[in-house]
């Protein structure tokens, strides 16, 4: 039988990125695209989950019914995704437990949007806007990434994150064009959620060590410069139709570039967030532990209850 050598799969796995190809749990990679997507499937799948928080804290308050059910289902969309990215990371050989204590011990990032408070009703609609249109900007390249788990869950994950995103619009615009008081309650919420919004594409590109060899993997499909220009293009004009204003003294058209330019990001704010410094970082680790110790036994029940019935079966 001939032999295949660490040349021929390298070129094996070069020649199926370049034909567009994808890369499939069982086929041979290297072992550091294997870790990159390792790191950024889980820590996408913690950012669902972690990021069920700062909203699940609205639902005992929404103001009426409807929008309760409708907050409700969203936050268990969230549920949801987490739960396939977490199988995604699984079909690369990643121990799901160890990867949920990694996020524990802090360890493992998650998005730096959710360690802002959610204070006021107008920030379910500001999520919704910016958050979850922010998530659907970085996550529509990811539909066409090379490794097909992840690529195939961010079909299903796009086009929830798309409902969202008008719920949060439609939240968001109803207070704008509502009472002074109701407007300014949206204005507050936009004030505080568009700096950070911004921030969860990552650093510029410049200072991004992962993603150039993201992007020639085709993990990436475009950087985090680039779709932050995406989303800031796309949100100003939203803004503007409800009569928000961004809360940027230097915004500006170029009307050359045919792009917004924007002021400074607050870099060092970002990088306190991203390393356990931000308003509720020790907040959100501290509800995720206690629901994992509070759900200790239904895992245990469940368990038990498979135990039995394989003995069962097998006698
Ligand atoms: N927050 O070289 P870079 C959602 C880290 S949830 C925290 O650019 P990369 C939703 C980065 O991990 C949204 N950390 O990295 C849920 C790296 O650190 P490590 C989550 C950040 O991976 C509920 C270092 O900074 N979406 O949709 O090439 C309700 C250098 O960065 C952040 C995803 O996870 C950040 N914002 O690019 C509503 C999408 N940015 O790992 C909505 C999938 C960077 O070396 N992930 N870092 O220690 C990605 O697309 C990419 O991982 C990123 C970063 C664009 C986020």
């Amino acid at each position: 039988m001939k032999e295949i050598n660490l040349t021929e799969l390298e070129a094996a796995f070069q020649s199926k990125l370049d034909r567009e190809i994808r890369i499939e749990p069982n086929d041979w990679m290297p072992a550091d695209y294997r870790k990159t997507l390792i790191r950024q499937i889980s820590q996408h799948a913690h950012s669902e989950i972690v990021g069920m928080l700062p909203e699940g804290n609205w639902i005992t308050r929404a103001p009426n019914l409807r929008r309760k059910a409708v907050l409700l289902a969203k936050v268990q969309d969230e549920a949801g995704h987490g739960l396939y990215l977490y199988s995604a990371v699984e079909t690369l050989g990643a121990d799901r437990e160890e990867t949920i204590d990694d996020l524990h011990s802090g360890k493992a990032k998650y998005s730096s949007i959710f360690n802002y408070p959610t204070v006021s009703w107008a920030d379910m609609g500001a999520i919704g806007w910016l958050v979850d249109g922010a998530a659907i900007m970085n996550q529509v390249p990811l539909c066409r990434c090379s490794y097909g788990p992840y690529a195939r869950a961010m079909v299903r994950v796009c086009k929830e994150e798309s409902f969202h995103q008008r719920q949060g619009f439609e939240i968001i615009s109803k207070l704008a064009l509502g009472t002074p008081e109701q407007k300014e309650m949206a204005q507050d919420a936009l004030n505080r959620w568009w700096w950070p919004a911004l921030m969860m594409f990552g650093p510029n590109d410049a200072d991004s060590p992962h993603t150039q060899q993201s992007m020639n993997w085709k993990i990436k499909r475009s950087t985090n410069d680039e779709l932050r220009q995406l989303f800031i293009d796309v949100t100003v004009p939203q803004a503007e139709l409800i009569g928000l204003t961004i809360p940027d003294p230097d915004l500006k058209w170029n009307q050359e570039t045919g792009h917004y330019e924007i002021g400074t990001i607050n870099w060092d704010e970002f990088w306190a967030v991203v390393s356990g410094n931000g308003p509720c970082n020790r907040e959100r680790v501290a509800a995720r532990k206690k629901a994992k110790e509070d759900g200790m036994w239904v895992r245990e029940a469940a368990l038990a209850h498979a135990e039995k019935r394989k003995a069962r079966q097998a006698s």
